[in-house]
């Protein structure tokens, strides 16, 4: 059948989707014609063909798009990113794309100030805006409130985030100034022990951390805390190529003042281990953002990679860092210790074995590295034989009729003390960070607080070559979070409609809940048989994995044994030694105190999203951005938006907010036909609301512009309480 050439999106492999005209429909299938005739006509299937609206036109929210599907919403984020509009709404959800560049004024003063105290969608869309809706949420509902910002690595999350507390603490915290100088403080800090150079952000978070911020009853700012996740251990001893270890080695080596250099016997990076298997660009560090040219870097710090970014400047984010560890509170002893452990992991993976020979089997520090396991011993504060017997033998305690026998020192083999090694480095940097969060904790005034608003910065989904326990645990908590997104989004609000009458069609979700079952059960989960093989006296790899198989892998559709090309890449992968898990983003090889939190809470969601993979201003990629509109569950969202009524408001909330705008006669309506008649007069079509049995639901965008008119107006009041008038007659 011919058709008018109707302007449609199907969907391509490269580009997300092609503009095109359909040119004739045949049974599933449709011919179409690419509107830039660089592309062919092609034959596509209706399930990839969406209608397109206006492909010209941007708008702020989403919702207001005349067709609300994964292309409008694709070509709405790509024509406004262009127009360097990096923030968009799928009603209350913020989707912030990653400028790479600094867009003027975007979080300027003046932008803070604007955003003040404005409904959402009042303004053009922002961090600030869902900032303040928090802020405004919390008021209103008198209910803690969470932000949680989510999407992929170098997305924007931590950026957000700052952004985030930046808005919370600026605006509200006139009377508690030290409070927010704290909480900011804390983040060169974090980043300097917590944030590394990887091939996907320079400036990449290897730990999660959930920032509250603590109002009084008044709603000033009163305190702070911060809870830190998952910190990336195995970077510590070694990283990707082209990746780096954690920035604060980088600031000790290059940017640490002679004297400390010195003390702490740092040289330059490439004399130690755990530095130099990985980047050679060592002098990256985008924290300052700041330009300096080469000659300012002190020659003998550059080494075989040289100075290849402008964008750095170690020793400056050394001197922010020294800065805001006093000012968290740190004693010039205390840094020095700080700055001690620091360089004592260094020099304790420079601590090299070799087999002793002999009868025992064991080995021995090798006489070259004596130096460095001395110097570290003295910067722990340990005894240096202590350190050494630490490191090359185990404690074993025989027991004999449940009594304890001897204790026996068992010599470790040259592989067993390298692991002891990073295991001890591992334990001290990583007890280090805790010490870090712990002091900032301390050091923020707290007084009493009645709520509070919590920002989580957590890494989003990971796959690499070789995932291990860390990315298993990263995206484990990802698929807690996306599982309460779909709870709070979609599940919730489907119910909601269920019970308040309004006949909204059923929206299907992929529900993860068997993804999850399968990592957390108690007899029978990923993590239970884990512990069990840790309890056995020698646990390997091949058993646990034959065990999750055993267990799990019959008729799960979630578990797999990996393919054996997938295995061939991973070459150190024996189909004995690993399971494949099918993640609700995509099949991936490979704290709960948190989840109770974000239950109790208010949530408002930003998804961040990465534009390009070479991390470069005004490049947009189709593809890249569909991929992770979909991974966030973004798109199953639209499907509910195009029917569903996002804003709500109960009866006697609306009843409350604005009677005292209205003269008496209409104060004393009961609450349900109060609503009705305000509603009615204020010139809603019937489709942009529904009444509910307990609430009043509206469409995107409606509710704020019935609450911009009602507050701010007085004509437009005074013509809404004639109609009242008039609809009671
Ligand atoms: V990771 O999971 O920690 O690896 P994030 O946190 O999602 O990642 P991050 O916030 O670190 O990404 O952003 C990466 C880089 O993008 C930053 O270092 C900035 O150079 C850049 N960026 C991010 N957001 C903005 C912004 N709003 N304006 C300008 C930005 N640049
Ligand atoms: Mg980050």
């Amino acid at each position: 059948m011919t058709i008018d050439k109707q302007l449609v999106w199907v969907r391509d492999p490269n580009e997300g989707f092609l503009l095109a005209r359909l040119q004739e429909l045949m049974g599933e299938e449709a011919d179409v014609f690419p509107v830039d005739n660089k592309y062919p006509k092609r034959v596509v299937s209706f399930d990839d063909i969406f209608p397109a609206g206006d492909p010209a036109k941007d708008v702020d929210d989403n919702c207001e798009l005349m067709f609300l599907n994964e292309a409008t919403l694709l070509n709405n984020m790509l024509i406004r990113y262009k127009k360097r509009k990096i923030y968009t709404y799928v009603a209350n959800i913020l989707l912030a794309v990653n400028p790479y560049e600094d867009i003027p004024d975007m979080y300027s003063p003046s932008t803070i100030k604007k955003y003040h105290g404005r409904s959402l969608g009042e303004l053009p869309p922002h961090v600030f805006a869902i900032a303040d809706k928090a802020f405004r949420d919390m008021k209103a509902l008198k209910q803690s409130q969470s932000i949680i910002v989510s999407g992929e690595s170098g997305a924007g999350k931590t950026e957000s985030t700052k952004y985030i507390l930046k808005y919370l603490c600026e605006l509200w915290a006139k009377s508690a100034g030290p409070v927010e100088q704290k909480i900011l403080d804390a983040n060169p800090i974090l980043e300097a022990f917590g944030n590394a150079k990887t091939t996907r952000n320079n400036n990449s978070s290897r730990f999660g951390k959930f920032m509250e911020v603590h109002f009084n009853n008044k709603y000033q700012v009163v305190g702070g805390h911060i809870s830190h996740y998952l910190l990336e251990k195995s970077r510590i001893c070694t990283q990707s190529s082209e990746e780096r270890n954690y920035h604060v080695f980088y600031l000790l080596c290059a940017g640490a003042p002679q004297e400390l250099r010195a003390a702490l016997k740092i040289t330059k990076p490439d004399d130690y281990l755990y530095l130099k298997n990985g980047c050679t660009q060592y002098f990256t560090t985008p924290q300052s953002g700041k330009k300096i040219s080469a000659s300012q870097m002190s020659k003998q710090h550059q080494t075989k990679g040289g100075l290849r970014d402008p964008i750095l400047d170690d020793v400056e984010d050394f001197q922010r860092l020294h800065l805001a560890l006093s000012r968290v509170g740190l004693t010039e002893e205390e840094k020095r210790s700080v700055y001690s452990v620091v360089a004592a992991v260094l020099h304790l993976g420079n601590v090299e074995f070799e087999e002793e020979g002999g009868a025992r089997g064991g080995c021995r520090v090798s006489p070259h590295s004596e130096g460095e396991l001395q110097v570290a011993a003295g910067l722990l504060g340990v005894e240096a034989g202590e350190l050494r017997m630490a490191l090359v033998s185990r404690l074993m305690q025989s027991s004999r009729g449940g009594m304890k026998g001897t204790a026996i020192m068992v010599p470790l083999k040259t592989y067993e003390a390298q692991n002891a090694r990073d295991a001890l480095a591992k334990a001290v940097y990583s007890r280090l960070f805790d010490f870090i969060v712990h002091r900032i904790n301390t050091s923020i005034p707290f007084q009493a607080s009645s709520y509070y608003i919590g920002v989580l910065d957590i890494a989003g989904f990971e796959y690499f070559q070789m995932n291990s326990f860390e990315q298993f645990c990263i995206n484990y908590c990802n698929e807690k979070l996306q599982q309460f997104f779909n709870e709070r989004i979609l599940k919730n609000e489907q119910e909601l409609y269920r019970r308040e009458g309004l006949h909204v069609p059923e929206i299907r979700f992929v529900d993860n809940q068997d993804c999850i079952d399968l990592i957390e059960s108690k007899n029978h989960g990923i993590f239970h048989i884990l512990d069990e093989e840790s309890k056995l006296p020698k646990p390997e790899f091949s058993h646990f994995t034959h065990a999750i198989h055993k267990e799990l892998g019959a008729n799960n559709s979630r578990l797999q044994v990996p393919r054996a090309s997938r295995l061939k890449a991973h070459r150190t992968l024996r189909d004995d030694e690993g399971f494949l898990l099918r993640h609700f983003a995509g099949a991936v090889c490979y704290n709960t105190q948190l989840m109770d939190k974000l239950k109790e809470n208010g949530t408002n969601f930003v998804r961040c999203i990465k534009p390009n993979s070479r991390m470069v201003g005004g490049e947009i990629e189709g593809s890249l951005v569909l991929t992770q509109l979909q991974c966030s569950g973004t798109i199953s969202v639209l499907a509910l938006m195009e029917h569903g009524y996002p804003s709500r408001a109960p009866f006697n909330d609306l009843h409350q907010m604005y009677n005292q705008y209205l003269p008496p006669k209409l104060q004393s309506l009961s609450p349900k036909v109060f609503c009705q008649a305000i509603v009615h007069s204020f010139g809603l079509s019937d489709k942009d609301y529904k009444f509910g049995v307990t609430r009043v639901f509206f469409r995107p965008g409606k509710y704020s512009e019935f609450d911009t008119m009602m507050r701010s107006d007085p004509e437009n009041l005074k013509s809404i309480v004639d109609a009242v008038l008039a609809w009671l007659v």
